[in-house]
């Protein structure tokens, strides 16, 4: 609903909401959505940008750029203006309808010639082939555990030779005091955005089981199982970070 605001305001959990439903990437999430990420993901606009420098270095002529979870378009608007090879396909994949369709009216109004593909599907049932630049911008967390390990070998076997792939997250830390003062500086940082208490508490139940954070250490170990020798975080604010990987 509209706020003082405006329309485009994220206040979702603004009223008290009882019992409070698990989250879902819905019409209303869509019509909020670019403030929402921007007010709650520390570091978001340095992450995307960063993928538009990762475009320039790494994106092969006659190859595919993957950008898994795309929500909105922000890292595949960021690849595109970027890259400078010729033949190159940007496809973006998401399994939330309202998102894409608010995507493509998004993608509409840049003039870059890189054509995308909007694909409405599954992450972990897409093929990923001829592929110099994979972007997963908190996705990951999305995926059932037990699928993250076969989705990030198709990525790995998708991945031409010296390309690059970006994955960005809300991570968990042990021991449980440390994941608690993180947390804590997160929800501080979501403060001085402008939620309240009561925004941030309600915020957090409804991704509750939804989003799952793990260890930056299982991100690294799991990345390395899957064949890739060469992987760092270059990024990190409080719980959330940006790994990059090379084949
Ligand atoms: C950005 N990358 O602005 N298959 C496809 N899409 C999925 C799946 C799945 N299994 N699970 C979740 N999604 C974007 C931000 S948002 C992150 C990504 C956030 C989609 C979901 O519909 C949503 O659009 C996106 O992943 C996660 O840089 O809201 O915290």
């Amino acid at each position: 609903m509209a706020d003082s605001k405006g329309s485009n305001h994220d206040n979702l959990f603004a009223s008290p909401l009882g019992k409070v439903p698990g989250f879902v990437f819905d019409q209303a999430v869509v019509d909020v959505f670019p403030d929402m990420i921007q007010r709650s993901v520390p570091g978001y606009q340095t992450i995307i940008n960063l993928c538009g420098e990762l475009a320039a270095r790494f994106v092969q002529a006659d190859s595919n750029c993957y950008d898994l979870g795309c929500s909105l378009g922000a890292s595949s608007l960021a690849i595109r203006q970027q890259i400078q090879q010729p033949g190159v396909k940007i496809i973006a994949v998401d399994n939330s309808a309202a998102m894409l369709e608010r995507c493509s009216t998004v993608l509409q109004q840049d003039q870059c010639e890189t054509p995308v593909d909007l694909v409405e599907a599954d992450i972990c049932a897409i093929d990923i082939s001829n592929a110099s630049l994979v972007v997963m911008n908190f996705t990951l967390q999305f995926i059932a555990i037990d699928k993250r390990q076969a989705m990030l070998e198709k990525i790995y076997a998708g991945l031409n030779p010296g390309g690059c792939l970006v994955i960005s997250e809300k991570l968990l830390f042990e021991p449980e005091s440390l994941n608690q003062l993180l947390s804590e500086l997160h929800h501080q940082f979501k403060r001085a955005q402008g939620y309240s208490d009561l925004e941030i508490s309600q915020k957090r139940d409804s991704l509750e089981n939804v989003l799952l954070p793990e260890t930056l250490e299982t991100h690294i170990k799991r990345l390395r199982a899957c064949g890739f020798n060469s992987a760092s975080p270059w990024f990190q604010c409080f719980n959330f970070a940006s790994l990059v990987a090379i084949k």
